[in-house]
């Protein structure tokens, strides 16, 4: 294929979590996480216990029907696929010496099934599921003890599967720490929110461990890559004022501050002056220090929408995000769920990231939730899922232009290749899957796998290594 901006061995897959997809919450010695009592999302009320309502407990059920679903990524050609490990099947409560033998055998069963279809492993060892136990009796990442853990249960990692397993994502969207500390860093919100002082805290406890991981992956699995995970979102300024255009600077700076420290090893100036003027003061050890220096291969990102700032009160109508909100922004359209859809600001993100950082890029996250209807088209069950097959074209249209612009992009995973339950609202009816699963919200369903339209069409452009897309 010549006509394609795309260079050979460009990794083309999908992306799950295992809180999402799995289910068996309980299963073969598996802990609970915090996912678990979390029915209704981010922002709905955790649960004491977990309660049938919460539709992760049973997922779509991949952990009793994985190779099923990894055949049918097979099928549509995947060279590799993201998943990511649940701490509390290795460690279940977290603070234990030894591991969950039969935690790491499952994981064991779905890299030899990848292998089987050559599928290429990229695991995320933390994806929004600390074990429930380290939030309620440690209060999570605030304490610095979670370093310890994390780091033994990274090691088992990298230990048992380092020689498997090329590509490693030390957290999923580390930057959303601060915008949910519950989901994220498993730390318990009490009335009136977590203190800040506590919250920059634990991001620097995160930012440590994630360094930790790094260098024990270079002596214990010295081929393995290792990259850090950030939630992406360009802020363009409402308006052409030059104090709107210091608002975008210092929102962008919250988020780049993650990367920043994952690639240059060190916390920059302006994230200084942040804490300065908070009056914080950060916990951190000359230890601490030298780890940070440990920085990563790569750097991974989702990237959904795109939003806007502006230094005007008046002007300022919030508008919905992924996790972390902004501006509305007039120029663009959104999806059902105030998501404003933004092919060229996939662009920007990777030339900004690749002009800032210098470091090959993975996007592990990109994909529109959708509510999707089952229909029967020549006998077969499907979903006509066009306005998905228009939004990953001209995403991945936008890829194309920034690999021309230079950027170094390993890979593309598409957000919930198969139909998983949502992270934000906990919901099976926003969907981003290429596989349509049959469970609705209300928990029922054959959880039957259908091939949607967007099926075949992802099995063309990765065959043909983007020269199907049209531009
Ligand atoms: C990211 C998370 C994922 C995922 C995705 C889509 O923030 O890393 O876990 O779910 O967003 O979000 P949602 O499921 O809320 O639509």
């Amino acid at each position: 294929m010549t006509n394609t901006p795309f260079p050979d061995g460009f990794l083309w897959g999908g992306a799950t979590a295992a809180n999402q997809i799995e289910g068996a919450y309980d299963a073969d010695g598996k802990g609970l996480s915090v996912q678990d009592v979390m029915p209704r999302g981010i922002s709905g009320p955790r649960s004491e216990t977990p309660t049938a309502d919460n539709l992760k407990l049973v997922g779509i059920d991949h952990y009793h029907r994985y190779a099923e679903d990894i055949a049918l990524f097979a099928e549509m050609g995947f060279g590799v696929y993201r998943f990511s490990i649940a701490w509390s099947r290795i460690f279940p409560k977290g603070d234990e010496t030894e591991p969950n033998e039969a935690g790491l055998a499952f994981y064991e069963r779905i890299l030899d099934e990848l292998e089987k279809h050559g599928i290429e492993p990229l695991v995320t060892i933390s994806h929004y599921e600390t074990p429930l136990h380290l939030a309620e009796q440690y209060g999570g990442w605030t304490n610095r003890e979670l370093i310890g853990f994390y780091e033994r249960y990274a090691r088992t990692l990298f230990e048992r599967f380092g020689s498997r397993v090329k590509y490693w994502l030390t957290f999923n969207e580390i930057n959303s720490l601060l915008h949910a500390p519950f989901m994220s860093g498993g730390i318990p919100i009490p009335e009136g929110g977590v203190p800040e002082q506590q919250l920059y805290q634990a991001m620097h406890h995160e930012l440590v461990a994630s360094a930790r991981a790094t260098r024990i992956a270079r002596e214990v699995a010295p081929e393995a890559k290792v990259g850090c995970m950030v939630l992406s979102m360009p802020i363009y300024p409402l308006t052409p004022s030059p104090d709107d255009a210091v608002a975008v600077m210092e929102a962008d700076h919250g988020n780049l501050v993650y990367g920043d420290v994952h690639t240059r090893g060190a916390y920059p100036g302006y994230f200084l002056r942040t804490l300065r003027e908070k009056g914080i003061e950060l916990d951190i050890t000359d230890q601490d220090r030298d780890d940070l220096t440990h920085t990563v291969d790569f750097v991974s990102f989702s990237y959904y929408m795109s939003i806007a700032e502006t230094a005007d009160p008046a002007k300022k109508v919030a508008g919905e995000g992924n996790i972390m909100g902004g501006v509305s922004n007039p120029t663009l359209e959104a999806s059902e769920w105030g998501w404003q859809i933004d092919p060229v600001g996939l662009r920007l993100v990777l030339n900004q990231f690749w002009d800032r950082w210098q470091k090959p890029l993975f996007i592990v996250e990109n994909g529109l939730g959708a509510r999707d209807q089952l229909v029967e088209v020549d006998g077969e069950k499907t979903v006509v899922d066009d306005y998905r097959i228009a939004y990953l074209n001209d995403h991945l249209v936008q890829v194309g232009e920034a690999i021309e612009d230079g950027v170094e992009v390993l890979g593309y995973t598409s957000w919930g290749c198969i139909d998983i339950v949502s992270a934000s609202t906990a919901q099976l009816s926003k969907r981003y899957g290429f596989i349509y699963v049959d469970r609705g919200d209300d928990g029922t369903g054959s959880l039957d796998r259908y091939r949607k339209k967007s099926f075949g069409w992802y099995a063309d452009v990765i065959r043909s290594n983007g020269a199907s897309l049209t531009r």
